[in-house]
C-alpha cells in the first residue's frame, strides 16, 4: 500500500487489492448481469458483499492468502441459474525479477500485480429475450 494506506487500515493489513467482473475489453456487462456477490474470507466483516450495479467490483485491504467466491447473477428475464467460481487472491510482497528468479536492478517493490483470468460463459438454449440481449453485444 505504501502511502495510500487508508487510516483506518489495520496494521497488519499490507495490500490494497480490488476483485472485478468485467467483460474482455473492460465493457460493462450490466446489461447481461444483475449483480455479483463476492463472498470474503471469514476475517473480514460483513465478508458477503453484494454489488448491485456496474462496475461490478470491490476494493478493500488486507494480508495473506484467501480465496474469494464469485457468484453472478444474470437479469432476471434471462431466466438463467447464477454461476459460481473462486478466485485465489495472494497478497505478498512481489518484486520484478527475471525467469531465474534474479531480481532486476532497476525493478524494485513493482506497486501493482495482477492477475486477471479470462473464461467464457456459454448460455445453452437462451430464452428468446436473453438471446437477443446476447447477439446484440
Ligand atoms: C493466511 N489463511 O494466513 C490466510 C488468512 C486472512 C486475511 C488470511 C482481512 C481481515 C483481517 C484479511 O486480509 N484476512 O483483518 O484479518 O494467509
Amino acid at each position: 500500500m505504501g502511502e495510500v494506506k487508508p487510516p483506518n487500515a489495520p496494521v497488519e493489513h499490507s495490500h490494497m487489492w480490488t476483485i472485478f467482473v468485467r467483460g474482455p475489453n473492460g465493457e460493462d456487462l450490466s446489461d447481461i448481469i444483475k449483480s455479483v456477490v463476492f463472498k470474503l474470507h471469514e476475517t473480514y466483516p460483513n465478508p458477503t458483499r453484494a454489488v448491485e450495479a456496474p462496475p461490478f467490483e470491490l476494493t478493500e485491504t488486507g494480508w495473506g492468502e484467501f480465496e474469494i467466491n464469485i457468484k453472478i447473477h444474470f437479469i432476471e428475464s434471462a431466466n438463467e441459474k447464477p454461476i459460481s467460481f473462486y478466485h485465489h487472491l495472494r497478497l505478498h510482497e512481489y518484486q520484478n525479477q527475471n525467469s531465474n528468479g534474479v531480481k532486476l536492478e532497476n525493478g524494485g517493490n513493482s506497486p501493482e500485480v495482477e492477475s486477471v483470468f479470462y473464461d467464457e460463459i456459454v448460455f445453452n438454449e437462451p430464452n428468446e429475450e436473453f438471446f437477443k440481449v446476447l447477439i446484440a453485444k
